[in-house]
């Protein structure tokens, strides 16, 4: 099936149960655009300093025209994602401050925030690097074969994942990842960031489906955002981190 046929096709499944994406060290991952290595980012703020930070968008801010303007991304990589890591950094450093004091009257509410940010900083990541100005086509090798063995097809998939999207309530995200127990790749929705989550999936490719990401450039039409989509997934980098997801796990 030649690419045209794939992004044509726009036939909808039904929406399943909410998903759920995880919390996972995803970013491990093929190509998470952190320097230094994204274990180290993402995960090296144990008990001590606070090294979460920005990774650069792997890509010039108008590479992804006319899918997303130079003004989406603009906004999006350097105020709404650096947001959320800032927004990490301090629930983090609150969290010590607790630990110190012994003071934990607050616990819930930080729970809540490092949840959301650090979620928030996750799938952004994730997402800079789901997309490609080279991207688009077809899914290929073991990514393509287990889409036929659990969705039907990469028809089916695509109307899933589209569909998801589309019906988030509110803002989340559309993620296609991979489930260790079930070992197989399942669509999830992530309402906000880290809701409807499923402990210990990996996920492999994000679409954010907040307004943010697409109300410059699509205003109101969300599914035209989410069908152009298909148009800048970066497959390789997919399918690497399939295979490191399921290496993992
Ligand atoms: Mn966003």
């Amino acid at each position: 099936m030649d690419r045209r046929g794939f992004v044509r096709n726009t036939a909808t499944l039904g929406l399943g149960a909410c998903g759920l994406m995880g919390a996972t060290s995803a970013l491990s991952a093929h190509g998470a655009p952190v320097a230094g290595g994204a274990a180290a980012q993402l995960g090296g703020a144990a008990l001590g300093a606070v090294e979460f930070s920005l990774p650069p968008l792997p890509y010039a801010y108008d590479a992804l025209a006319p899918f997303l303007s130079e003004e989406t991304l603009r906004l999006h990589h350097d105020k709404h994602h650096q947001g959320y890591v800032n927004g990490l950094i301090a629930a983090e450093e609150k969290v010590m401050e607790a630990r110190r004091s012994g003071d934990y009257d607050n616990i819930a509410a930080l729970s809540d925030a490092l949840a959301f940010h650090y979620s928030g900083h996750l799938l952004h990541s994730l997402y800079w690097t789901s997309m490609s100005p080279n991207g688009g086509g077809m899914p290929e090798g073991e990514l393509l074969e287990l889409m036929d063995l659990n969705f039907g097809d990469c028809h089916a998939f695509r109307s899933q994942f589209i569909a998801a999207g589309n019906k988030v309530q509110g803002s989340g995200w559309g993620v296609l990842a991979w489930q260790p127990l079930g070992q197989k790749l399942v669509v999830l929705q992530a309402l906000n960031h880290q809701n409807c989550t499923q402990w210990g999936v990996t996920p492999i490719m994000v679409c954010d489906v907040w307004e943010h990401a697409y109300y410059v450039d699509y205003r109101n039409r969300r599914s035209d955002y989410t069908e152009a989509f298909f148009d800048v997934i970066d497959w390789s980098a997919v399918s690497q981190r399939l295979i490191e997801a399921k290496g993992a796990g």
